[in-house]
């Protein structure tokens, strides 16, 4: 994998180990963008035992080297970002000189969280088992134009007008449908002007700062968040993300063209989770769904919620695949597998006892899916930390070479532990 503009990429739904893989990667890249979500993502960092847990940032920031871009395609919630940089700063890292915010980002503000906790509680609403962080009234705002992006955050006049006008629309919304109490928009404007004023040394034109990057030379990894099957287009919906997180969502989410994206990586775990609600075919519903859960210790990095765990689903992977275009695949959490006897892969999806090709649009289509599993010899064996491929246990080389000659793309990488180190890449 050499160091050319590439986009990494959550091939199943999020959580796959793209913040320890972007680390691993980002010793090659000058710069690391991230183009989609906001702070629901939970990116896991361990650098010599020291965990670091981005939300927001991109994970490019803890190499002092690297510049790390909020791309536009982001929702930026200003207390989080702030929150964030000041435990980063705590922390060493340098963000005050690496750290660009695109000025045309969107802005969560506290009313779109109060929207998305009433409209996910509300009876008769289908409930998405969002992060509640506003992501998506956030995007809602910004498709229906009548969002803040950061450049007007510095605008105390445009601020002020916004916030005056949106709570007045939403606090009658929130009250007549859910009996929400109404936020008050004068110290929402005060807490909100000061902390633009911290933002304010941050923000660029992260579009030109990418493009310039690009034009000069340097590499650029344009960081994903969420995953294929929580894009907004591609996966379950609606139990979905609000935003492009598949490899498309990079060109649009920063403002480079196509022809900037060089190659495209696609994180997958060796099995598979699912956070929130929605249609998860390989979901396993026994005891042993359990002990990947506690091995992998499988909990939300951002809210804690447990994480629903199910077997490698390849004709998944070889959706994702297609819809990112991916040429490079990176496996992680193999370790997680080491004591199973026998480990199940999905290789099929048939629906009423017929073999089906093509990923079902509908939710009902997707749960009707009957996966069809073959079953790998387990290598019982330790591979925690394993560096050389050789060195792995022969079922676990053979588990891996038929993922990828399943899946469609190469594997570039496959990771082993936590650790920036417990990592291999493959000859
Ligand atoms: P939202 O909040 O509107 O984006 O939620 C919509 C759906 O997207 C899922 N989603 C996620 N799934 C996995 N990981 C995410 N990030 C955190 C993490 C989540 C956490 O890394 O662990 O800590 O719980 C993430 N962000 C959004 C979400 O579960 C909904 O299904
Ligand atoms: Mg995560």
């Amino acid at each position: 994998m050499r160091a050319k503009s590439a986009v990494v990429v959550g091939a199943q739904w999020g959580d796959e180990g793209k913040g320890k893989i972007v680390d691993v990667l980002s010793e090659r890249f000058s710069v690391v963008a991230r183009y989609a979500g906001g702070h629901n993502a939970g990116h896991t960092v361990i650098i010599s035992g020291q965990k670091f847990i981005l939300q927001l940032i991109p994970c490019g920031v803890l190499r002092p080297d690297c510049r790390a871009v909020i791309g536009n395609g982001v929702v930026l919630d200003p207390m989080a970002f702030l929150k964030e940089t000041n435990r980063l700063r705590e922390l060493g890292v340098d963000v005050d000189r690496q750290l660009f915010v695109s000025n045309r980002a969107q802005v969560i503000l506290p009313y779109h969280r109060m929207i998305e906790l009433a409209a996910e509680s509300a009876p008769g609403r289908r409930k998405i088992g969002t992060t509640s962080r506003g992501i998506g009234p956030a995007y809602e705002d910004k498709m229906a134009r009548n969002g803040l992006r950061v450049v007007d955050l510095l605008n105390r006049d445009l601020l002020k007008t916004h916030i005056e006008n949106a709570c007045g629309e939403k606090n009658a919304i929130a009250h007549a449908l859910f009996g929400t109490e109404p936020l008050d928009p004068a110290q929402m404007y005060e807490e909100y002007a000061a902390a633009a004023e911290l933002i304010r040394p941050f923000v660029a034109d992260s579009s030109a700062l990418l493009n310039k990057a690009l034009h000069d030379g340097e590499s650029v990894m344009f960081e994903g968040a969420q995953g294929t099957m929580l894009d907004i287009d591609h996966g379950t919906y609606p139990f979905v993300t609000s935003s492009s997180a598949t490899a498309g969502g990079a060109v649009t989410g920063t403002g480079v063209g196509p022809t900037a994206i060089g190659t495209v990586i696609g994180v997958t775990k060796a099995y598979v989770t699912r956070v929130g609600e929605g249609p998860f075919p390989t979901e396993i519903h026994d005891a042993s769904g359990e002990a990947l859960r506690a091995r992998g210790q499988e909990y939300g990095a951002v809210t804690g919620r447990p994480r629903r765990c199910g077997w490698l689903d390849l004709p998944l992977l070889r959706y994702s695949n297609e819809i990112n275009g991916t040429e490079w695949l990176v496996v992680t959490k193999l370790d997680v597998l080491d004591e199973l006897d026998e480990i199940p892969i999905c290789v099929g999806y048939k629906i009423d006892g017929e073999s089906v090709e093509t990923m079902p649009a509908d939710v009902r289509g997707i749960e009707s899916i009957e996966p069809q599993y073959t079953k790998l010899p387990g290598w019982k064996r330790s591979t925690e930390g394993i560096r050389r491929f050789e060195e792995l246990p022969l079922e676990a080389q053979k588990y891996l070479r038929f993922l990828e000659s399943e899946s469609g793309a190469r594997i570039g990488m496959v990771s082993t532990g936590p650790d920036r180190d417990q990592t291999m890449e493959l000859p």
